[in-house]
């Protein structure tokens, strides 16, 4: 048996190898149970006991050796894959960076928040009181008589007999004129309901209403702070008239209106060939209303008004169909 050529054998098998697929066949081959080493141990039993111990330990060296070699090169190329795997995860700072969508306010909270600052800066506090309401409180305290048309069961949606979904927010003034003396000056905005569905109707819709209560509130104060309210929400040159109207919860009544932003009054088909645009329905709160909160119809006078968010929108944004606000569109939504 030829022990010399053994260690050249290994050695050259071992350098041979080029990456982790090699290392495993090699290591079968030379270390394994039907491997080179296996053979020459085998191969042991027939040599004398001077050579055998001799050729014994030649074969363990050499073996102890490859052992540590494929071992050696097992963790380099460990390391390697390492390497790659990580190289793979890195984050490459020349790509372009992911640009986020930006979300926006809708243009009925954008409407609204304009409304609450021009009245906030006239000094108005912000009052709210619950959706669903006590038939009292929506209609009785307001002066509407249980045989007005506003009343129907066509109009309005009732939870049961004596409880509504409130068709505007006046319940929220009455609520604060009960539980406070004067003077008052507050909005209320916030979600009404009316059973009306169309072009220009939703049946949720959105609406402030404004009450300033105290003594000596004059029909001229009402004209100075809705004039000033016009000016700031729609622009200092926008013309503006108050108009009779009636509402049974004041006395006299006043409805608002704006030269058309469409025509500038010359007539068209948004302002119906008037020239004129309704934004908003006022008067001096009536002596029923306070007697109804127990306030002193003697001393105290006040006015109050009521506008529909959706509708100072729509003419704020030149926007001709109210359910757009509603179908959440992105392509409607991000133009505003
Ligand atoms: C409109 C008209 C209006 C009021 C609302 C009111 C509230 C109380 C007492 C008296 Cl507590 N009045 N609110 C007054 C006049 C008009 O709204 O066209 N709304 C969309």
């Amino acid at each position: 048996m030829d022990i010399s050529g053994l260690r050249e054998k290994i050695e050259n098998e071992i350098s041979s190898i080029r990456n982790i697929e090699d290392l495993k066949r090699i290591r079968v081959s030379v270390l394994g149970r039907k491997g080179t080493f296996t053979d020459y141990i085998d191969k042991l039993k027939t040599l004398d006991k001077e050579l055998r111990r001799e050729a014994g330990k030649t074969i363990n060296e050499v073996k102890s050796w490859a052992e540590e070699r494929l071992g050696e090169l097992e963790r380099r190329f460990e390391e390697i894959e390492k390497k790659k795997r990580e190289q793979a995860s890195l984050i490459d700072i020349t790509m372009p960076g992911k640009k986020p969508l930006f979300g926006k306010k809708h243009p009925l909270t954008q409407t609204l928040e304009e409304i609450i600052r021009i009245f906030g800066s006239l000094g108005f506090a912000v009052a709210e009181g619950p959706d669903i309401e006590a038939e009292y409180y929506n209609f009785e305290a307001l002066n509407i008589p249980s045989d007005h048309p506003a009343r129907d069961m066509q109009d309005t949606f009732y939870i049961r007999p004596g409880v509504v979904l409130r068709t505007h927010t006046s319940p929220v003034q009455i609520r604060v004129m009960e539980s406070q003396l004067p003077p008052v000056k507050i909005i209320a905005p916030g979600c009404v309901y009316r059973c009306d569905n169309d072009i220009s109707h939703t049946p949720m819709f959105h609406q402030v209403e404004g009450l300033m209560v105290d003594k000596n509130v004059r029909f001229s104060d009402l004209k100075g702070i809705l004039s000033i309210f016009i000016h700031e929400m729609f622009g200092p040159d926008t013309p503006l008239r108050f108009r009779p109207s009636y509402f049974p919860f004041t006395e006299p009544s006043a409805e608002v209106d704006i030269g058309c932003v469409i025509c500038a009054g010359k007539g068209c088909r948004v302002c119906k060939d008037t020239g004129w645009l309704e934004i908003l329905g006022s008067g001096m709160v009536h002596p029923q209303v306070f007697r109804n909160v127990g306030y002193d119809q003697e001393e105290i006078t006040g006015f109050a008004f009521g506008m529909g968010v959706e509708r100072i929108a729509m003419i704020r944004y030149g926007i001709d169909d109210i359910r757009q606000f509603y179908y959440n569109d992105i392509r409607f939504l991000s133009q505003f």
